[in-house]
């Protein structure tokens, strides 16, 4: 039984071989082990993909190198038409791709289909682009002389992406980079290659009727294509998505051939609830922030710094409503918390738990695997929350589950310490409306994250600002605002129209 329409989502978007391994789309770099895809919602196998090579990636990436030199003279506003098509494409395409991330990531199919709508978004973002990747001029010291800087592209972009966005996040870096320039080679989590394999069908309509070549979007599948793409010399940018851990790899061997990175590392978000917030705000901000996609964002709500005034209070209502919270199939519109991404995942959330007793946390709300009907996956786990000090080595750490610390503050200024004083920058936020503490949390003397909102949790950025977080988090930005200046080289020009040539800085040099 195919309640949710699954089978016939999979097969509009071109993802039908189950036994042989589907190719990885227009660009079939793919002769290699066979990686399967099991959904965590049923823990069926959807379906199978077959892993890149070692001679399927340098086959990829000779397209790649290829397709740069016939895209760079594509002029941006024409690349940015192409980039509108694609998104026209996604338009059509929404549903059936929002059913197959909720499916294979285990993301509501709300968020599901906010992550397309996220691409679809980022689209019109990058077309609008394509007319304003400017530069400045300067006024030169020397007579007759002008400056001026340019945006060239880079060449080829590396893209690494994680399973909890399994699209949205290909494609901030895509849409960008095409409209400026580059092309792209992606290798997506391995948990959820047929998201990739989907996105790679839907574009390469987009790319074929427009006769781009098919390199400007190469798909590698498999762990081993990962650490081919940081190695490559031929990859100016690469721009990775995942845990510290991985990202101190990447960061390390990139920066050893200097190469550029854009990392979007681990993030671990508080929300400070003031004496001065908005309770049943509050509730909507930290409980969505905590337990959407089931804790595996990385913006999501980790920590909650609460006034010890409102301690009481706060916690009951989080009590209550953590209560009602509905675990199960996220396909199912009536559930409010999905599964994990699978068994791994499971384990870390509960050796958290447990962790986080040993350092003499309380449990507030008890966490648990969920068994039983409609639980056959064993991914399903209850949303926790501990109460716990900032200093305990668990919740130093990211987490990504539905585990939140909660703790109390006296003073704002404490307050903000506590939530600077992780090793991740991500997110933050506080509920108030105190305007003197809400300026103080968004001043140079307060929160220390790449993202600070008021009265809005943690999580679900709009891909108009520039996305991505300090210290660990990486440094790296994505998405809106000037991003896109990461994915193209700048030039500095100066040109002489005069007939004398006089030097700067006003050095003479007679002969
Ligand atoms: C991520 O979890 O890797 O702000 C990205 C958000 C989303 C993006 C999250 N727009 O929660």
């Amino acid at each position: 039984t195919d309640q949710f329409g699954i089978q016939e989502a999979l097969a509009s978007l071109g993802i039908k071989e189950i036994n042989e391994g589907t190719s990885t789309g227009s660009n079939s770099f793919a002769n290699g082990k066979i990686i399967e895809s099991y959904s965590p919602v049923d823990g069926t196998l959807i379906a199978k993909v077959k892993a890149s090579t070692a001679d399927d990636y340098q086959a990829a990436m000779a397209k790649a190198e290829e397709a740069f030199k016939t895209w760079r003279l594509v002029p941006a506003p024409k690349r940015g038409e192409i980039v509108r098509q694609m998104g026209d494409e996604l338009r059509k395409h929404k549903d059936a791709l929002g059913q197959l991330v909720s499916y294979e990531m285990g993301k509501s199919l709300q968020e599901g289909l906010g992550e397309v709508q996220e691409m679809i978004d980022i689209c019109d973002f990058a077309v609008g682009l394509s007319r304003q990747l400017y530069g400045l001029t300067m006024h030169s010291e020397r007579p007759m002389h002008r400056m001026y800087e340019q945006w060239h592209p880079f060449g080829v972009v590396g893209i690494i992406s994680a399973f909890n966005f399994p699209v949205a996040v290909w494609s901030w870096n895509s849409m960008l980079a095409w409209v400026c320039g580059d092309v792209c080679i992606w290798k997506p989590s391995s948990k959820t290659p047929l998201c990739a394999v989907a996105c790679q069908n839907i574009i390469k309509t987009v790319l074929e009727r427009n006769n781009v070549p098919e390199g400007v979007s190469c798909l590698v599948v498999g762990n081993e294509s990962g650490d081919l793409i940081n190695n490559d010399k031929r990859i100016p940018l690469v721009s990775f998505t995942g845990s510290t851990r991985i990202g101190r790899h990447v960061s390390k061997t990139v920066a050893e051939r200097f190469g550029n990175t854009i990392l979007e590392l681990g993030g671990n978000n508080a929300i400070i609830v003031s004496e001065h917030a908005d309770i049943s705000m509050v509730l909507v901000g930290a409980v969505f922030g905590a337990v959407g996609t089931a804790g595996q964002r990385c913006t999501t709500t980790r920590r909650l710094i609460i006034h010890e005034s409102v301690y009481d209070k706060t916690v009951e209502v989080l009590k209550n409503a953590y209560g009602q919270l509905k675990i199960g199939n996220p396909l199912d519109s009536n559930n409010h918390v999905g599964p994990l991404i699978d068994k791994g995942s499971v384990q870390d959330y509960l050796n958290a738990i447990e962790k986080a007793k040993q350092e003499g946390g309380k449990i507030i709300v008890e966490g648990g695997v969920m068994e039983g009907e409609g639980y056959e996956s064993g991914c399903y786990v209850k949303p926790c929350i501990i109460e716990a000090e900032n200093h305990f080595n668990i919740v130093q750490e990211e987490t990504f589950a539905p585990i939140l610390y909660i703790m109390k503050y006296s003073t704002i200024e404490q307050a903000i310490e506590l939530q600077n004083g992780v090793p991740q920058g991500l997110s933050s936020s506080i509920f108030t409306n105190n305007m003197r503490e809400m300026e103080l949390f968004l001043s140079q003397a307060g929160s220390d994250c790449g993202i600070a909102n008021v009265n809005i949790g943690t999580s679900g950025a709009e891909i108009g600002g520039a996305f991505g977080g300090e210290k660990e988090t990486g440094g790296g930005r994505e998405s809106g605002s000037d991003a896109w200046k990461a994915y193209m080289r700048r030039q500095t020009n100066t040109i002489n129209y005069g007939t004398q040539l006089p030097l700067a800085q006003g050095i003479r040099f007679d002969l």
